[in-house]
């Protein structure tokens, strides 16, 4: 079956039976633009839109989702997503504390930095906690080495925040580090590639596909200049079998209610297990050894800022659900109470 070429499992398999019907077959998302869909089936590549159902309960398919579709007249219509291994998610642009999810069912994240204007670990560790949080592996790939005069000094910095997970230096212009990420292109296997505007990743995909993407680059979307510029999120299968999200640059990279965070700064949860109080903030309670070393240097004190930075916005917002929450849930009893009163000053209970 072709679907296994494009992750299909066991995993997806035994889900898709709980939810068969007649009529019903699962696809492959491998598009999504303002509520048009693509879809992999075995019939091929089909157009597809959600049911009146999902929109009304605001289940929105993104791309590498397995859903059920069904055809009617010529229309695909997908009635349902199959659950997620993985997802990648943010906050939503704007004031609530709403999440986002970009791609689905990824094996791997690829959150990429280029080593000139754009290099900045503390936008690294912000990917990484949602990386962490996706459920997939995350990899680090520093772009444009070509362009880089200090690649150490810049390596250097980067392992130290990547909490164990793999940095790779690349440059699609020459082809550095290819062979390096070529370990993580593995048939059947998707990754999903995140980061700014610019960083390469298009160029990077390209380089993969190889004589492929001349005849794909013709249908691209170009800025006025002829670059190609990714507007939408597209799955795309290599030609080595693996398969990669292309997304467009993430200007907006905020976070809340995740657990990625503890993930994301292993080496500071490291040394809070010394800590006196298994629930210290790390903050200013008494035996704190997070505090203690960033007396002695042993900890970097950006790198603690950047973890009570990201701590803070994630229980902001995550605080801010919690009052929305509580808000709706007394609107909600107050209107039950009031429905109460005028059934009973009508005599109906
Ligand atoms: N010097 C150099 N330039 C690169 C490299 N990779 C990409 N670029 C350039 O960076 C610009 C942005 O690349 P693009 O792939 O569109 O970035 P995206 O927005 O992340 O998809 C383009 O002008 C590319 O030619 C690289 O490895 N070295
Ligand atoms: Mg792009
Ligand atoms: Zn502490």
């Amino acid at each position: 079956m072709k679907f296994r070429e494009y992750g299909w499992d066991d995993y997806f398999e035994n889900h898709f039976d709980n939810l068969k019907q007649d009529g019903r077959f699962p696809g492959r998302i491998i598009r999504e633009d303002r509520g048009i869909y693509k879809a992999v089936t075995d019939s091929g590549i089909l157009p597809c839109m959600i049911s009146g159902k999902m929109r009304l309960n605001d289940e929105f398919p993104v791309t590498g989702d397995w859903v059920v579709m069904s055809e009617t007249k010529g229309s695909y219509i997908i009635h349902g997503i199959i659950p997620r291994k993985t997802f990648f998610s943010r906050k939503e642009a704007g004031k609530t504390g709403d999440r986002q999810i970009l791609a689905a069912n990824m094996d791997f994240v690829f959150i990429m930095t280029s080593m000139n204007a754009n290099f900045n670990v503390r936008r690294i560790e912000r990917y990484l906690v949602l990386a962490k949080e996706s459920g997939a592996l995350p990899v680090i790939i520093l772009s444009k080495a070509d362009l880089a005069e200090d690649k150490d000094v810049l390596l250097s910095e980067v392992r130290k925040v990547a909490s164990g997970s793999n940095v790779i230096l690349i440059s699609a212009k020459t082809g550095f580090g290819m062979e390096e990420l070529s370990g993580y292109l593995t048939p059947g296997l998707t990754i999903a590639i995140f980061g700014s505007s610019g960083v390469g990743k298009s160029t990077l995909i390209n380089r993969l596909l190889g004589e492929e993407a001349l005849r794909t680059n013709e249908v691209r979307e170009c800025d006025e200049e002829g670059r190609h510029t990714t507007t939408w999120r597209e799955l795309v299968m290599l030609p080595c079998g693996a398969m990669i999200v292309d997304t467009p640059g993430l200007r907006e990279v905020g976070i809340s209610d995740v657990d990625g965070i503890d993930g994301a700064f292993e080496d500071i949860m490291d040394i809070a297990s010394g800590c006196k109080f298994r629930d210290c903030s790390h903050m200013n309670e008494p035996g704190c050894a997070v505090i203690a070393a960033l007396d002695t240097g042993e900890l970097d004190r950006n790198r603690y800022d950047s973890f009570l930075k990201l701590r803070k916005e994630n229980d902001y917002f995550a605080s801010r659900d919690d009052i929305s929450a509580k808000l709706k849930e007394k609107q909600k009893r107050k209107k039950f109470s009031k429905m109460q009163k005028r059934m009973k000053e009508n005599g109906e209970c």
